[in-house]
C-alpha cells in the first residue's frame, strides 16, 4: 500500500501574550513564528504529504497582519512542496461567530490550506492520496472524535480532534470529552489530539496522540517541545520530534536557613542556562542580609543568566521581642511600634503587605543596610 506521511502539531498559539515573562514577552512571541518555520523546514524535509494542525494555532481570535503574513509564509514553504495543510479551529481560535478563519484569503481561498470552519464540513477527500481527514470545529460537550460518516472510498481515516481525554478526577466532563472506549473503537488510522500543551501517547490500538504545543507556552508545562512524524502504510510509525528550545523550572527556597546573599546567590544560579525559565519562590523567615534586601535588584543581575527569571518573594518577616528589646535604638523602636500600629488595623491585604514591607525595609535602612533599594 503507498505510505502517507504527516506532520501532526497542535496549540502553536501564535500570539501568545506571555505577560509572565516581562521584558521578553515580546522575544518569546516571535520566537514562536521561528518554531512554526521549523516545522515547515522539518515538513519539507521528511517530504510529508500533511501538516495536520488540531487546534488553537492562533492564541485568540483576531492575530495581527503581521502573524498572518507570517502564516502565509510558512503556507509558501508548505505548498511549493506541495504539502496539504489541514487546520482544526480550537477553543482559542474558534470558529464560531466573525471566524479568523473566514476572514483571511490564506484560509478561504489557498488551495493548499483545509480549515473545518463550520459544523457542515466535517471532512476533506483527497483522492489522488486515497486518504480522508476528520474534524468537528466545535463538539462542546459532546465527543470531537465521534459522529463522523466514514468514507470508503479511500484506504486512510486520520481524525482531528480538540478535546480532554477522560481521566478519573482530571479532565473536565464539558470540555470536548474524549473516552477512551471511544479511541478503541474508532476506524481512524490515526487520531491527532490537541488542546492539551504536554506531549501525550495514548494506549490504544488505535494510533492516537497529543503533540503538545511545539514550544513552551506556560509555565508548568514539563513535556512540552514536540511534534508529531507520522507515516501511514504497510509499516506505519509515529514519533515525536523534539523542536521547542524553552524549559520551566520552579524552585522553593526555605529563606530561613540563608543568611548571605553570596549562598542566596548561588542558590539561584546552579543549573541556569539561557533556555530555561526559571521562577524562585522563596519561603521561611529572613534573617541577617537578607532583611530588607531588594529582590528585584538581585534578579535585574542575574537575568542575562537565563531566558527569564522570576523570583517571588513570599518569605516573612519577624522580629522578636527580644531582639527588639536588645539590639533596637530609640528611632527604630519608635518606627517599628507606628508601622507596626498600620499593619495591626490594615483595612485590606494590599495594604498590609505595603506597610510590612515598609517596615521590613525601614529597620534594614536604620541598621545600616543599604543594598535595601
Ligand atoms: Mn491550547
Amino acid at each position: 500500500m503507498h505510505e502517507i506521511k504527516f506532520i501532526h502539531t497542535s496549540d502553536l498559539h501564535l500570539g501568545r501574550k506571555y505577560k509572565y515573562l516581562g521584558e521578553v514577552a515580546h522575544k518569546a512571541q516571535s520566537h514562536l513564528i521561528d518554531i512554526m518555520m521549523k516545522i515547515a523546514s522539518i515538513a519539507i524535509e521528511k517530504k510529508v504529504d500533511f501538516v495536520f494542525i488540531s487546534g488553537d494555532l492562533f492564541d485568540n481570535e483576531t492575530p495581527s497582519s503581521f502573524l498572518i503574513a507570517k502564516f502565509m509564509d510558512f503556507v509558501d514553504l508548505l505548498s511549493a512542496k506541495n504539502i496539504q495543510i489541514v487546520i482544526l479551529p480550537g477553543t482559542h481560535d474558534s470558529s464560531l461567530g466573525s471566524s479568523l478563519y473566514s476572514k483571511h484569503s490564506v484560509f478561504t481561498e489557498n488551495k493548499h490550506v483545509f480549515v473545518f470552519i463550520d459544523k457542515i464540513t466535517n471532512k476533506f477527500i483527497f483522492q489522488d492520496k486515497s486518504i480522508a481527514v476528520y474534524g468537528n470545529c466545535y463538539p462542546g460537550k459532546s465527543s470531537p472524535i465521534l459522529g463522523f460518516q466514514r468514507d470508503s472510498s479511500v484506504n486512510y481515516h486520520v481524525i482531528l480532534a480538540h478535546g480532554s481525554l477522560q481521566i478519573e478526577g482530571k479532565s473536565d466532563k464539558n470540555d470536548s470529552p474524549i473516552l477512551i472506549s471511544d479511541i478503541d473503537s474508532s476506524f481512524a488510522d490515526y487520531i491527532a489530539l490537541g488542546h492539551w500543551h504536554n506531549y501525550y501517547s495514548i494506549k490504544s490500538n488505535v494510533p492516537c496522540f497529543y503533540s503538545g504545543s511545539p514550544e513552551l507556552i506556560d509555565k508548568d508545562q514539563i513535556n512540552s517541545g514536540y511534534i508529531i512524524y507520522g507515516c501511514l502504510g504497510d509499516n506505519s510509525k509515529f514519533e515525536p520530534i523534539h523542536v521547542g528550545e524553552r524549559r520551566f523550572d520552579d524552585i522553593k527556597i526555605d529563606i530561613s536557613n540563608v543568611t548571605k546573599i553570596t549562598e542566596l546567590i548561588q542558590k539561584i544560579k546552579k543549573g541556569s542556562d539561557e533556555n530555561l525559565i526559571r521562577r524562585i519562590d522563596l519561603w521561611g523567615t529572613k534573617k541577617g542580609e537578607l532583611i530588607g534586601f531588594n529582590f528585584s535588584k538581585l534578579k535585574e543581575e542575574l537575568l542575562s543568566l537565563f531566558y527569564y527569571l522570576i523570583i517571588e518573594d513570599h518569605s516573612s518577616f519577624i522580629l522578636s521581642t527580644n531582639s527588639f528589646s536588645k539590639n533596637f535604638s530609640s528611632i527604630e523602636k519608635i518606627y517599628y511600634e507606628r508601622l507596626s500600629n498600620l499593619i495591626k488595623n490594615a483595612s485590606s491585604q494590599e495594604d498590609k503587605e505595603k506597610y510590612s514591607r515598609a517596615l521590613e525595609m525601614g529597620i534594614a535602612l536604620l541598621s545600616g543596610n543599604e543594598d535595601v533599594i
